[in-house]
């Protein structure tokens, strides 16, 4: 047994679409259960924090700009390899060519933005989730 807790995140593209709750429908299908929820429009400083890793890169300021622009949904999400299985659910970064079955596969619309609005975060590893899950559920 190797149960963990992970952050995941139904960015502002998801809640603005009205699918947040079919996001927690397949989190809790797939066995997780949800031991946290909150919905906040997050600070830049919350955003500047969680997306300290992608500094200096070309999407970050559009990305803090999207992320910012309106409320998203944050769980704490736990059960049996969740960090990796719910990465698995969540599929591609890009969700024009995430696999159907996932998330972002079949949810995900690509505009072609500066950023991808790709509906959901999940942290990546147990040292991002419990740094992560730190800020979103100080
Ligand atoms: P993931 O969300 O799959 O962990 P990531 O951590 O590499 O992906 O990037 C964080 C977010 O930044 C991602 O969900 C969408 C955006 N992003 C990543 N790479 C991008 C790119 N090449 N162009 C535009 N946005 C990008
Ligand atoms: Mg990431």
């Amino acid at each position: 047994m190797s149960t963990e807790q992970t952050l995941i995140l139904v960015k502002p593209d998801g809640v603005a679409r009205g699918l947040t709750g079919e996001i927690l429908r397949r989190i809790e299908a797939k066995g997780y259960t949800i031991t946290g929820l909150r919905m906040l429009t997050p600070s830049r400083e919350l955003l500047a924090a969680h997306y300290e890793e992608h500094e200096g890169k070309p999407f970050y300021e559009p990305l803090i700009e999207f992320m910012s622009s309106g409320p998203v949904v944050a769980v704490r999400a736990e059960g049996e390899r969740v960090i990796e299985g719910f990465r698995s659910i969540a599929g591609a970064t890009d969700p024009t060519v995430a696999a159907p079955g996932t998330i972002r596969g079949d949810l995900g619309r690509d505009w072609g933005l500066a950023v991808q609005q790709n509906l959901v975060h999940g942290s990546d590893s147990t040292l991002s989730a419990e740094r992560e899950l730190g800020l979103w559920f100080a």
